[in-house]
């Protein structure tokens, strides 16, 4: 698998202007869909990759939307704990992730594979959709719910503010920094938009299944409270993260609503770790693969397959994240 075995550099030349590129089926602006059945994409920002080192962007909406993040930011920022490497209060993470989970209701915890009890997963199964989010963004989290209703795995490349890696290939390949955006290597086609990334994500992957009800509207609604709640964790490049990417491949077992899994995810963004990202909602045929591969059936289930570490315990998993890629010595 190509991803992590290199460095983000190399994933990045090759995601914007490798041979792949060239050779994906990008289409003209005017003739661009998702799926057989065509629906349209938003008709804000769409790709057309012209040669290995040209694409370009049609946008009718040129400048980054101001977001109501960017308000929120120095607020939650005052509100929360401040530097993530340090010793945390238990019982405070675990509450105020827990209700960010209620407030969420079922999205983003059961999956699709549920109600189809014969689609074995293959451990060897190529992984075609590269995400671009970041934790605490209410538009990615969204379609992290729709991936793990939709039980795929996903490359994630976190963008938090300040980003040092990520937010470049997003605005080499799409133009401009904007979250989430979506690569499918399979089918060729980059978005942006989280509405558009689902209904897309639903066509080609979703068996003539819809977005489970409300998941889509859900984020005007309660799409934030994670966020709020959450003090904006996820939102922010932790000024003392490693500069260089991890030598290899990081993977983690989980799905969007479990609350300790989130607190790994905001770990794995604020220190701008690019992971695959393996969903394991519930009736997921995937756990039988976690199980197979590392014993496991605890979730959140962590490898850095680079040390061999390993862990299904959310603390472990921080403290190590932690002492691995930061430049101070803790
Ligand atoms: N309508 C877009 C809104 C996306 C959006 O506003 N994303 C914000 C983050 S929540 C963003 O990209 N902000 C720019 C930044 O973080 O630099 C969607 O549904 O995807």
């Amino acid at each position: 698998m190509a991803f992590c075995s290199n460095s983000v550099v190399h994933y990045s030349s090759c995601c914007i202007t490798s041979n792949t590129a060239t050779r994906s089926s990008f289409v003209p602006v005017s003739s661009f869909k998702c799926g057989s059945n065509g629906i349209r994409v938003s008709s804000k920002f769409r790709i057309v990759a012209k040669s290995n080192s040209d694409a370009q962007v049609t946008q009718e909406q040129s400048t980054t939307p101001s977001s109501v993040l960017s308000f929120l930011c120095p607020l939650l920022k005052l509100l929360s704990g401040g530097d993530p490497s340090r010793p945390r209060n238990a019982t405070l993470e675990l509450a105020t992730s827990s209700i960010a989970s209620m407030s969420r209701f079922a999205w983003g915890t059961k999956s699709i594979a549920e109600s189809s009890p014969n689609n074995e997963i293959p451990s060897n199964l190529p992984i075609n959709l590269q995400l671009f989010e970041f934790e605490a963004c209410p538009f990615c989290r969204r379609v992290r719910e729709a991936l793990t209703e939709l039980d795929l795995s996903v490359e994630v490349y976190p963008c938090p503010k300040g980003s040092v890696r990520h937010r470049e290939v997003v605005r080499r390949t799409g133009g401009k920094e904007q979250f989430p955006f979506l690569i499918d290597k399979k089918s060729g086609i980059s978005i942006y938009e989280s509405g558009d990334i689902v209904e897309c994500l639903f066509e080609q992957y979703g068996e003539g299944r819809s977005p489970s009800f409300g998941l889509l509207e859900s984020t005007v609604f309660t799409g934030w409270m994670p966020t709020i709640l959450r003090a904006g964790r996820g939102m922010t490049l932790w000024e003392h993260s490693t500069p260089d990417p991890p030598p290899g491949k990081l993977e983690l077992f989980s799905y969007e609503n479990n609350p300790n899994a989130r607190i790994v995810r905001e770990a794995l963004c604020e220190l701008e770790l690019p992971y695959i990202l393996q969903n394991v909602g519930e009736g997921s045929h995937r756990m039988k693969l976690l199980l197979d591969a590392y014993g496991s059936k605890e979730v959140p289930y962590f490898i850095d397959h680079s040390t061999g570490f390993q862990s299904g315990d959310y603390k472990v998993i921080l403290s190590y994240l932690f002492d691995t890629y930061s430049t101070v010595i803790l």
